[in-house]
């Protein structure tokens, strides 16, 4: 097989662009759906198009590069928006390497077989309206009931931010004929320490956590905080954090599983009145989907038990529970020998972080994903990685698509060596 370089010059240039836009310094704020968004998506489309792609933007905000004429396409892609104040390559330098790949197989002349569609996906953070892996749901046709109508803190819903970027506001029209899309494959950092703590550049993702995002609302009885005795309040905030730690405790207990508090809101917030509500987040994860629940199980146990003591009232909301999503074996095995065709043993690594890749696994499409080395952690302005590295993901994935594009499709034939060894 052609040996397919990437350039690392190229993509040091084109991460560097994308983290101009929204960015300041070393950390980046390109929230979902914003015009910064969507200059983003048209950066990337100035890319496809120099390679002789059919550029498209769907009625979800989401961008498109086809490549290798018509017929069901092989997608690889990844997000381009970011957290508030989070880092330059969540996303946006999985999107880099996927245009990379193109580019390597253009200069090795390598013709595919199968048609390759690049895709820069919209509001995976899901920051303004709530709804994480937004854009890809639109396009597997996930998405929850209403989803147009939800609104951010400014009141601003989907529909009108979708019509702001000149579109019509029904991002269900964004939905991908069934039988489009071949296989999804998603570059993206690994946002965690395994890679850099063993200096190895590439891993395969062998699956992805379930999560649970929900919203508790606590309420409590509003009053004086000088006058108002001990042991006669009802305060929501003491009694939220007595849950908040709670969940921290409960996933502890359970290994793999994490539990975080992100956002919390205290009503009505003044340093001489006793909260009369308290409304705070809640990120659930685990590798497995029965500790997923026996962690959610601990937790809900918890926030009734805190409220019947202290007469408090609790509510909970769930907002979304995505399950385990295991990644394809051909796509494994695909991924592992690329990586060894590139001199890289990839290990196969479980992902703690959620990706757009869930909704393709989840809708039946074979998926795979490559992670990338990265340090400094995430969704902080500390995220970094090389683009040495991004480089060698690159390569791995255009040998990956010309390994898939020339054997038949077979998932039931994995063929080549077993995917490396699984790290936890
Ligand atoms: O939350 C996540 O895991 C992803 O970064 N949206
Ligand atoms: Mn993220
Ligand atoms: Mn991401």
């Amino acid at each position: 097989m052609a040996v397919m370089r990437a350039s690392v010059d190229r993509i040091a240039r084109r991460a560097a662009q994308l983290a101009g836009i929204g960015g300041s310094g070393t950390s980046v704020s390109r929230l979902g759906l914003t015009r910064d968004e969507r200059r983003a998506h048209e950066l990337v489309g100035s890319w496809l198009e120099r390679l002789g792609a059919a550029v498209r933007h769907d009625e979800a905000g989401n961008v498109f590069g086809r490549i290798g004429g018509t017929g069901p396409a092989v997608l690889v892609g990844s997000h381009l928006d970011s957290v508030p104040t989070g880092g330059r390559y969540d996303g946006a330098l999985g999107v880099v390497v996927a245009v990379e790949a193109i580019e390597a197989l253009r200069s090795a002349k390598v013709r595919l077989r199968t048609p390759v569609e690049i895709v820069g996906w919209a509001d995976e953070e899901g920051v303004r309206f709530g709804i994480g892996l937004y854009g890809s749901l639109a396009a597997f046709g996930r998405l929850p009931k209403g989803a147009a109508a939800r609104a951010d803190t400014d009141r601003v819903t989907i529909r009108d931010a979708l019509r702001a970027l000149g579109l019509r506001g029904d991002p269900t029209k964004a939905r991908i004929p069934k039988g489009a899309v071949r296989a999804y494959i998603e570059p993206h950092i690994e946002q965690g320490p395994r890679l850099a703590d063993r200096g190895i550049p590439l891993a395969v993702v062998s699956s992805i956590v379930g999560i649970l995002h929900a919203r508790v609302t606590v309420r409590g009885r509003q009053d004086h905080a000088g006058t108002t005795p001990m042991d006669q309040r009802a305060d929501a905030l003491a009694g939220a954090s007595e849950m908040i730690s709670a969940v921290e405790s409960a996933a502890r207990k359970r290994g793999a599983a994490v539990g975080t508090v992100g956002e919390v809101a205290v009503r009505p917030g003044a340093k001489n009145v006793i909260p009369g509500e308290c409304v705070f987040s809640l990120d659930i994860r685990a590798p497995k989907d029965r500790t997923l629940d026996a962690v959610a199980r601990d937790v809900e146990r918890t926030i009734r038990a805190v409220s019947r003591r202290r007469g408090l009232r609790a509510s909970i909301d769930v907002l979304n529970r995505v399950p385990v999503a295991p990644m394809d074996r051909t796509l494994r095995h695909a991924l592992g020998r690329a990586c060894h065709a590139i001199g890289v043993r990839a290990p196969e690594l479980v992902s703690g972080a959620g990706h757009d890749a869930e909704n393709p696994a989840l809708a039946g499409i074979p998926t795979g994903m490559l992670f990338i080395r990265s340090t400094g952690g995430s969704h902080s302005q500390r995220e970094s990685a090389s683009a040495r590295d991004a480089a060698l993901a690159a390569s791995a994935l255009a040998h990956a698509l010309t390994d898939l594009s020339a054997s038949y499709w077979d998932r039931s034939r994995p063929s080549g060596p077993r995917p490396g060894r699984q790290l936890t």
